[in-house]
């Protein structure tokens, strides 16, 4: 039987962020790209997930062309509030960081403005195209098999593969388990988190530690909020009716005793995201790259996962330019180390924001009176909270 076949430099798998930006910064560099993705077009614009967008991050969208919308409709936060003891203590990323700051744009907005750039640059994406095996990683050309929409069997062939397919998809499961070392932790609790027509309770997001669990009060727009409970590790999210969110939020956030007070509205989605903090090393297995969430995951207290995905493919792009103006592969050699200098002081960062923020059911009296002083430390030493902000708003490129 006769597979169509497409022919290309780089097989990109996954248009989550990862694999979007790489497109286009691949098709700015004169380098033809194919990213083929499983869900739909609508499906991926609408998929809520991450809302904060480090400074270099939105640096780079504008700087590519995709950051017109970005800078009309993100919101830039110039600090943050972290709530304890019934107060509000304010990190000042701007005067900590030299100038900093960092945006909330709804990560299915910077998915939808990559997608138009990439459609209107005729850079093909093909939807609803499911990769089923990565083949040939150790040869010149490698392929991606995969399913059409109408569930014909295609081939793509290509120089390299990008596997951009996010911690549940096919590439990093395409290399050798004995190729791989995997550094993993998993949290015992997770996030509930809705999306709701309800204005924000504050101008900044505010990050909660409170005895009975972690809040988190973040938004989309003046209008919508987006807002995350700590919940235990195998809540059910039909366990958590919209009244027993909103109760625990405003216990969370003390509103009955003077905090920030909830202001309900209609609750537009809600879903529980697992916390975990994930590595494999290396994030290359011949001519396959391993980019953003596919080859690690952070848990999201720190605002990562999206940023990092992003780093990744900046990288890989620069190397991928190199390849093909210089035919200097010296660049791609160093991708992941490259790249895990940046993730591991990410997931210290995230590591170290999970446990200062959260409430962890095994700790003793003593744990917590750690956590309360790491707390009174970060927000009264500017030493301590300038190691906050620096992290927040981003680390320098490598
Ligand atoms: P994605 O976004 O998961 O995209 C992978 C894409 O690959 C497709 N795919 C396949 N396509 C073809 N063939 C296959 N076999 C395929 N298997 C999968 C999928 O359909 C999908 O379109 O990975 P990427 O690009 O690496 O991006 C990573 C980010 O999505 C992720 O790290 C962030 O969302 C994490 N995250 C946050 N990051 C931040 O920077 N700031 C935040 O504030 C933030 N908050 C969050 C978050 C993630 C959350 N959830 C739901 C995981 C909040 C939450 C609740
Ligand atoms: C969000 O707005 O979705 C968000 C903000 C900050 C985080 C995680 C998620 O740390």
């Amino acid at each position: 039987m006769i597979v169509p076949t497409l022919r290309t430099q780089v097989a990109i798998v996954g248009a989550g962020p990862a694999g979007l930006t790489l497109a286009y910064l691949l098709h700015q560099a004169g380098i033809e790209a194919i990213v083929v993705e499983s869900r739909s077009r609508e499906y991926v614009e609408a998929r809520v997930r991450a809302g904060v967008l480090e400074h270099g991050t939105t640096e780079l969208l504008a700087a590519i062309g995709v950051g017109e919308r970005l800078r009309r409709e993100g919101l830039v936060h110039t600090g943050t509030q972290l709530r304890f003891g019934a107060r509000n203590h304010r990190i000042d990323f701007q005067e900590l960081t030299g100038g900093k700051s960092v945006t909330v744009y709804g990560q299915q907005e910077v998915v939808k403005d990559l997608i138009a750039a990439l459609l209107s640059a005729d850079a093909p994406i093909v939807f609803d195209a499911e990769a089923v095996a990565l083949g040939r990683l150790d040869e010149d050309r490698v392929s991606v098999d995969y399913r059409d929409a109408a569930g014909t069997a295609c081939r793509l062939e290509a120089d390299y593969i990008a596997g951009c397919d996010g911690f549940h998809g096919i590439s990093r499961a395409a290399i050798p388990a004995q190729a791989l070392t995997i550094f993993e932790h998993v949290y015992p609790f997770s996030w509930l988190g809705i999306l709701a027509e309800s204005p924000p309770v504050s101008d900044e997001l505010i990050y909660t530690n409170h005895e009975r669990g972690f809040a988190l009060v973040s938004m989309r727009s003046p209008s919508v909020s987006r807002i995350y409970v700590q919940c235990a590790g195998d809540d059910d999210v039909a366990e958590w009716s919209d009244d027993r969110f909103w109760g625990e939020l405003r216990a969370r956030l003390d509103s009955d005793a003077g905090g920030p007070s909830v202001i309900e509205g209609r609750v537009l989605q809600k879903g529980i995201t697992p916390m975990r903090s994930f590595v494999a090393e290396p994030m290359r297995y011949g001519r396959l790259f391993l980019a953003g969430d596919s080859a690690h995951i952070v848990p999201p207290t720190g605002a990562k996962g999206m940023n990092l995905a992003i780093a990744d493919v900046r990288v890989l792009a620069q190397a991928l330019d190199l390849f093909y103006r210089r035919a200097d592969s010296a660049a791609l050699e160093r991708y992941s180390e490259t790249c895990l200098r940046r993730i591991w002081k990410t997931q210290r960062f995230s590591a170290w924001m999970t446990r200062m923020l959260h409430r962890f059911d095994d700790h003793a009296p003593f744990d917590r009176r750690v956590q309360l002083a790491e707390l009174d430390y970060v927000t009264s030493s500017r030493v301590a909270a300038a190691g906050l902000a620096e992290n927040y708003v981003g680390l320098p490129l490598a």
